[in-house]
């Protein structure tokens, strides 16, 4: 089997795996509830990539640490991730009506259900993390102030700030820079050291995986960003936002192509510090070049 077609089983695995393990951790038999657990069923089983899940088991093989392991951490990943696409696509924030080819969160449930399923989500994923006791106990504060730290104030909150405030169309390099750092990269990062603090990485390998998880989120954004600016809604399966400043706007379309190839490059060289082991680093950001959603 090639690498690439690994990572195409990897991908399946990771689904089967965290999806089951999701509907247990949110499972809820009161039945006053039922409503606000339709619209969190709703975005989280519509068809995500679990990209962020897959990261964190590629990172934990790299260390010993099986994916049953850290399921909960991977679910808790999901869970960020969810809450977030939920909160973006409010009409407050990016006022998104689709998602995944269907309609937004909040077209169904309305506002005030999709910003309690979002921040419902969001403390669900502590919540797995600290009462696991597969997760040895002396690390579990150090994995949930990573995670608590990249979705507050210095990552994706801010990041999401400074997008709606200042992404404009005569805005500076480094606050584009800023947003997606903060906004996408973020999580790609923390999937990466979590599962690192738990495989008890040395410095200079959870310094790799930064680096490695950074250039990943670059990429991925850009090309979001670029699958926005060139693809039709039907194969994207969002509300595209062209009139939004991005990379696409600011950089333009070739220009933004190469920088997705640079990113891909940049990650896969951080990969060589685990060289001889690093194959499913490097097969995941070539895969993740191919996406068209
Ligand atoms: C964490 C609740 C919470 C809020 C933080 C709203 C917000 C503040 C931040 C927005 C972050 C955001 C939505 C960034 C976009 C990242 C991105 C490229 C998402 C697409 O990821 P995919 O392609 O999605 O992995 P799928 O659909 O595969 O799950």
């Amino acid at each position: 089997m090639t690498a690439i077609e690994q990572i195409l089983v990897s991908f399946h695995e990771t689904r089967t795996l965290v999806d089951g393990k999701l509907r247990e951790y949110l499972a809820n038999e009161e039945p006053l509830l039922a409503v606000l657990q339709e619209s969190i069923d709703y975005t989280l089983f519509s068809g995500g990539k679990r990209v962020r899940p897959l990261f964190c088991f590629i990172v934990g093989e790299l260390f010993g640490v099986s994916p049953d392991r850290l399921v909960s951490l991977a679910c808790a990943l999901e869970m960020i991730h969810t809450a977030s696409l939920i909160m973006d696509d409010l009409p407050h924030m990016d006022d998104a009506k689709i998602r995944r080819g269907k309609p937004a969160n909040h077209m169904i449930y309305g506002q005030d259900v999709a910003a309690l399923a979002s921040i419902g989500l969001l403390t669900r994923a502590y919540e797995v993390v600290l009462k696991d006791p597969r997760l040895p106990e002396d690390k579990k504060a150090r994995v949930v102030a990573e995670l608590a730290r990249v979705v507050g104030i210095d990552g994706m909150v801010g990041g999401q700030f400074v997008d709606l405030k200042y992404a404009g169309r005569d805005m500076q390099q480094d606050v584009l820079q800023y947003i997606h750092t903060n906004k996408t990269a973020s999580l790609f990062v923390a999937s990466g050291t979590t599962a690192a603090i738990i495989g008890d990485a040395q410095p200079r390998e959870v310094e790799a995986l930064k680096a490695y998880a950074e250039h990943l989120g670059f990429a991925f954004q850009i090309l979001d960003d670029l699958l926005d600016a060139l693809g039709k809604v039907e194969e994207v399966g969002k509300s595209l936002q062209s009139d939004k400043a991005n990379f696409v706007t600011f950089h333009g379309v070739e220009k933004s192509k190469e920088l997705v190839q640079q990113h891909t490059a940049k990650a896969i060289d951080a990969a060589a510090v685990f060289d001889g082991r690093n194959e499913k680093l490097v097969a995941l950001a070539q895969m993740l070049l191919k996406r068209r959603s």
